[in-house]
């Protein structure tokens, strides 16, 4: 077994998954503005130490993935936030690409971009205590869209970083995000995520990217968000198996899945089902940043300073998360 898999083996085996906690300073201050939190360092590094001296932690959470502004954060107690989130067992990462921006020739797309200078922030990274990282390509589902050219663009993007993050020994996370927005079909989210995904592991393979050395980090099959043709819980599960039995190599030890946008409830349910139905050798397992945190920051922002009730929130849900890793998640255990 080499290095990067027993790294990836760590994180996200024996029902543990990934609390992705990696929301650039933009999408954190939206996140603390919608529950009237002011979005300063202090505050950021508040909620986010709660989280991470949680008990469940232990038990459920692998691997954590911070923004570079928290990697670099030191709690109240004087310890590194990379040497809490260690202390509990799980694995620091951090996210690296710096952003979507729009790709040129097909404006209304998006290509990701970062990977000037990578291999001195890499360093950097590992440095400071990170053992996996994060790069997110993301593609809208139109009827003209993800264009060839975003596919391939983002694609190549993803395998130059996750080459660039194996030479420095860390492991990479590839996320390709097919969006929710929209009313597009299930069918359709299908026939897409399929091709993003196959031309993917196109350029990881051409870049010599070792496949047993990284996490895919999927969006699952669903409906737009618009769509009048929502399919059900069953079809979303069978539906992503089918898609990701048939599009990810087998070499891939590990799948975590995004929320995107779903509500914790489905995010978890969806998630049991696909493991109740896994018919692959593949770990499929969460790396979930709303679906995790929603409910935990609506109570922490009561009250900033009532850590223990922001914890139980937080546990409840990263148990529910861990038993849908592993196919034991039921509406009675949710309710209890
Ligand atoms: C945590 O949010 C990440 C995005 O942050 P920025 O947009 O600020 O860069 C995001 O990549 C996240 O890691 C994944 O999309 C999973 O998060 P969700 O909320 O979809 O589970």
């Amino acid at each position: 077994m080499s290095e990067l898999n027993k790294i990836v083996l760590k994180i996200i085996s024996k029902g543990k998954g990934i609390l992705a906690a990696d929301e650039s300073n933009g999408t954190m201050t939206k996140r603390l503005k919608a529950v009237n939190v002011n979005s300063t360092p202090e505050n950021r590094l508040l909620f986010r130490e709660t989280l991470f001296s949680s008990e469940s932690m232990k038990d459920c959470i692998g691997g954590v993935i911070l923004y570079d502004e928290t990697i670099k954060q030191i709690t109240k107690s004087g310890v590194s936030i990379p040497d809490l989130i260690s202390s509990s067992g799980a694995v620091p990462g951090i996210k690296v690409d710096t952003g979507a921006k729009d790709l040129a020739n097909s404006t209304e797309e998006k290509i990701t971009e970062g990977l000037d200078g990578l291999r001195e922030r890499l360093k950097e990274y590992f440095d400071l205590g990170a053992r996996f990282t994060k790069w997110r390509g993301v593609y809208k589902i139109s009827e003209k869209y993800p264009s060839k050219l975003a596919i391939h663009s983002n694609a190549e993007a993803l395998a130059r970083y996750a080459a660039l993050v194996q030479e420095n020994k860390m492991v990479p996370i590839v996320e390709p995000e097919l969006l929710m927005d929209g009313d597009h079909s299930a069918e359709i989210c299908f026939n897409r995520t399929s091709e993003v995904i196959k031309i993917c592991f196109e350029k990881l393979l051409l870049h010599k990217v070792d496949l047993s050395g990284i996490i895919l980090k999927p969006n699952m099959i669903l409906a737009g968000d618009q769509s009048k043709n929502k399919i059900t819980k069953e079809e979303v599960s069978q539906k992503t198996l089918e898609c990701l039995n048939s599009s990810v190599p087998s070499e891939v030890p590990g799948i975590a899945f995004l929320s995107g946008g779903q509500s914790e409830i489905e995010a978890t349910e969806n998630l049991d089902l696909i493991n109740k139905n896994n018919n692959t050798n593949f770990i499929m397992t969460y790396s979930y940043g709303r679906a995790l945190q929603q409910s935990a920051l609506k109570t922490w922002s009561i009250n900033l300073k009532d850590v223990e009730a922001t914890q139980i929130t937080f546990n409840h849900r990263a148990k529910m998360c861990s038993l849908a890793a592993r196919g034991k998640w039921s509406n009675e255990l949710e309710n209890k």
